[in-house]
């Protein structure tokens, strides 16, 4: 029954039922006497009191059912066929804390791995990764551009790239950085391959003084601010980050890449459906991440900021702040995080619903999360941001993901949609076949050209040394 109709006969039977209800009450005497003469005064009462219980029922009935429709309009999908990507396809989200750690050990017993796992990128440092399962999720903005403008300041039409909010599945588990890649772990890779990043070769990188403006000299070793060993990598480009996930999946023997921009978001909510990791308010977010804060605003009264006081006004040693459900830390904050995906304005309103990789032609790249400069307006998990693939600034870093392969000789996991992850320590197989370790880091065929050609010279690679 429609809702028109329901509403037609829930007000008719109601009025109607109401009416003959007092019709009874006040004429029982003269019914009583009409319909049933032959009963006692007593029998005849109870009669007529029976037949009154059962009409006034059903005007209740009736008037409870036209209450309900005039208090749930329509949907305006109402009659359309809701089409693949709409988000109230995603059953079971959003999650609380305690449901993202039980998915992600479930997962981590399905697939007999650990929920966390370290690489050893040389004898004294290491890198610290997070399980994250398969699942699925919704995918952007709830609050459209002017809301955001209005709730958390900046442009509202930066904030357009974030709709529709749209239901994506991921299908393949993954591992992804605790923490964004640390300028000690960057290191090791410099020194190993001897690596020019793009500010290095270049002789600049991008930083913001009032303006943007080039800072001459300035490279990841040369932040611009102080900066430790324990502090994000910052000043190095997409194609930097590029270079050292090639040379660690190299190291390690298994492809590490960046997140593709719905893994980054997913990663980030872990089963959170607000604004912010912590919740809609950005005044909660006191201890949860490094963005502009009071100490930023002390040194810039101009920088538009969160009321709370994270005590940085630059970068903080990774992993400083609290954790999501998932175990991962600075998502939003402290430095931006380039994913794989190449940035399109208008990406979501025809995105694959399974595993998403961005539009294959453009040229900008994706950065997520926010950073230590940035207030409520871009830190957080849904807003986007982008910059060429040689650019770099002191606001950007990165984080690594990996999933595994199939392997030949175990079957896929019991759901059918998660990969058996590989054993970072063991090589890959020699009896796999090309397009087996091809397919390794490759969730669709999205992906755009140079990444693809990357892959495939690493897959080269790995079939060569296995
Ligand atoms: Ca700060
Ligand atoms: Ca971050």
């Amino acid at each position: 029954m429609d809702h028109e109709t329901l509403r037609i006969l829930g007000q008719t039977t109601g009025v109607a039922g109401v009416a003959l209800g007092v019709f009874l009450l006040l004429y029982r005497d003269l019914l009583r006497a009409k319909i049933f003469p032959n009963l006692t005064k007593r029998q005849g009462f109870l009669a007529i009191l029976l037949f009154l219980v059962l009409v006034w029922s059903v005007a209740i009935a009736g008037i409870v059912a036209w209450f309900w429709v005039t208090t749930h309009p329509q949907s305006a999908h109402h009659g359309v066929e809701p089409q693949p990507n709409d988000p109230r396809f995603v059953k079971h989200w959003p999650f609380d804390v305690q449901e993202a750690k039980t998915r992600q050990h479930n997962a981590a017993r399905r697939l007999g791995v650990p929920v966390s796992r370290d690489l050893t990128l040389d004898n004294n440092v290491r890198m610290a990764f997070m399980l994250i399962p398969a699942g699925q999720f919704v995918m952007g903005s709830d609050l459209d551009a002017m809301e955001l403008e209005r709730r958390f300041g900046g442009v509202g039409e930066d904030f357009e790239s974030e709709r529709p909010r749209h239901r994506v599945f991921i299908s393949r588990t993954f591992y992804i950085g605790a923490t964004e890649v640390t300028r000690e772990q960057f290191a090791v890779f410099v020194r190993a391959t001897g690596y020019k990043t793009d500010a290095e070769k270049d002789g600049f990188a991008i930083i913001w003084d009032g303006k943007w403006s080039k800072r001459q000299g300035a490279s990841w070793k040369a932040s611009g601010f102080e900066q430790t060993d324990a502090h994000p990598v910052v000043n190095v480009s997409w194609n930097d980050a590029t270079a050292f996930c090639e040379w660690l999946s190299i190291r390690v023997g298994v492809y590490c890449r960046l997140p593709s921009e719905a893994e980054w978001e997913y990663a980030c909510r872990a089963g959170q459906d607000a604004s912010f990791v912590w919740g809609n308010s950005p005044d909660d977010g006191a201890g949860w991440c490094n963005a502009s804060d009071a100490t930023a605003s002390r040194a810039n009264p101009t920088w538009k900021s969160f009321s709370w006081d994270d005590g940085y006004l630059y970068t903080a040693p990774a992993g400083s702040f609290l954790p999501n459900g998932w175990g991962l830390y600075d998502m939003l904050g402290n430095v931006g995080e380039w994913c794989c995906d190449i940035y399109s304005l208008n990406y979501y309103a025809n995105a694959n619903v399974t595993d998403p990789h961005g539009p294959v032609n453009g040229y900008r790249r994706v950065i997520r999360g926010g950073n230590w400069y940035r207030g409520p307006s871009l830190c957080r998990s849904s807003a986007r941001n982008s910059r060429a693939p040689a650019g770099r600034s002191y606001m950007t870093g990165f984080r690594v993901a990996f999933n595994g392969r199939y392997e030949a000789q175990s079957p896929p996991g019991p759901h059918g949609e998660e990969d058996n992850l590989l054993n970072p320590t063991k090589k890959p197989q020699p009896s796999a076949s090309n397009n087996d370790l091809y397919r390794d880091g490759e969730p669709n065929q999205g992906m755009h050209p140079g990444h693809r050609s990357r892959m495939s010279a690493m897959a080269s690679h790995f079939a060569a040394s296995g």
